[in-house]
């Protein structure tokens, strides 16, 4: 197994990065170099496009290939430019949800409607971070940030289902709880010819901590972070596990731990989820008596399916038609009349 000091030293331009502690950039960059290397793609043949926000320094100025940090929102129209002038860089494009899909949402479909060959890579951390974590189009209905102090009024984009809708031919969506799965789906889309989209749900316990209203240290942030993904998130095509359901709280979280502890044959535990916030997960082998019983209890605002709320995550595209710069080089050698 390769140590980090190999991805490091063959990798990465600069340390240490301007990252919070615990951010998902990190882990994103992480992915990004173990898929390229696995592939044996040599970084010189790599142009790494990026708008502005945290997520567009992921590869700039960290990754030590060719780096291209645009103006925000137009890292894929840049890409686009570069891509059809050089086709043989494999081009990718790392973005935010402020800067992929809010302020540079036409760009991203109008790319995908091409399916031009670029690798887009969109760090969705639920909201603006780099400037103080406002309202982005990936923020939840009710959840708090500074431009929503008393809730978002508004409703997400599920830019991978719109990403999917505008033609891409590549599409996926993953979390930095899954490394593993993140890696592969980063090599099938540098491997795929189309236009290649990786949603990435990403921590960012900076401006999180306001968004999921967590409580408690910062430094205790990132992990929970990372265990909420995974409690909130279910793979597509996988059964997943069966048997537990959420006790949601009227509320204190703590009354509804002990009330739900005290039933016969559970087990009990406070969790954080993304569509509840903490919640108590209760592990039974019978859950519709379960569900009947912690109904009854008096701290206990709502019973919850175990899929309820949950995001989708895994592979939900994979396709071929013409690619753009293909059909761009061949229209162009037809008007020369080659
Ligand atoms: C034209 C323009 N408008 C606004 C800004 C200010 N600005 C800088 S980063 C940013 C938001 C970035 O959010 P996102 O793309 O989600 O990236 P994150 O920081 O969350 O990774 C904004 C609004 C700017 N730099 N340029
Ligand atoms: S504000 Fe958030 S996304 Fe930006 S570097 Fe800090 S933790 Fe990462």
């Amino acid at each position: 197994m390769k140590s980090l000091y190999y991805y490091r030293d063959r990798y990465v331009r600069a340390q240490p990065t301007a990252f919070c502690p615990g951010c998902g950039g990190g882990i994103i960059l992480q992915c990004f170099l173990r898929a390229i290397d696995d592939l044996g793609i040599d970084k010189d043949r790599i142009l790494a496009v990026s708008g502005i926000g945290c997520s567009a320094w992921i590869p700039s100025p960290y990754f030590d290939g060719d780096t291209l940090h645009t103006t925000h929102g137009r890292a894929i129209a840049f890409a686009t430019g570069a891509k059809a002038f050089n086709p043989d860089l494999t081009t990718v494009v790392f973005t935010g949800d402020g800067d992929g899909a809010g302020i540079g949402g036409n760009h991203l479909i109008h790319a995908a409607r091409r399916n031009i060959d670029l690798k887009v890579f969109l760090v969705n951390n639920f909201s603006y971070a780099m400037t103080g974590g406002q309202i982005a189009p990936t923020t939840l209905h009710g959840e708090t940030t500074v431009t929503s102090p008393y809730g978002n009024p508004e409703s997400p984009f599920d830019i991978t289902q719109l990403v999917k809708a505008a033609g891409a031919t590549y599409v996926a969506k993953w979390s930095t709880y899954h490394v593993v799965e993140l890696t592969n789906a980063m090599k099938e889309a540098l491997q795929h010819k189309g236009f290649s989209f990786i949603e990435i749900l990403s921590q960012c316990p900076t401006q999180q901590r306001r968004v999921f209203n967590l409580r408690g240290a910062l430094e205790s942030l990132p992990p929970r972070i990372l265990e909420m993904f995974g409690e909130s998130t279910y793979v597509r095509g996988r059964p997943g596990k069966t048997g537990y359901l959420y006790a949601v709280p009227k509320g204190d979280v703590k009354e509804t731990l002990i009330q739900a502890e005290a039933l016969e044959g559970v087990k009990a535990r406070i969790v954080d989820h993304i569509g509840f916030g903490q919640v108590v997960r209760v592990e039974t082998k019978q859950p519709e008596v379960t569900r009947e019983k912690l109904g009854g209890l008096s701290s206990v605002g709502g019973v919850a399916d175990h899929l309820e709320k949950k995001i989708e995550v895994g592979l939900f595209e994979r396709s071929e038609r013409p690619e753009f710069t293909e059909s761009l080089r061949a229209i162009m050698r037809k008007a020369k009349g080659e």
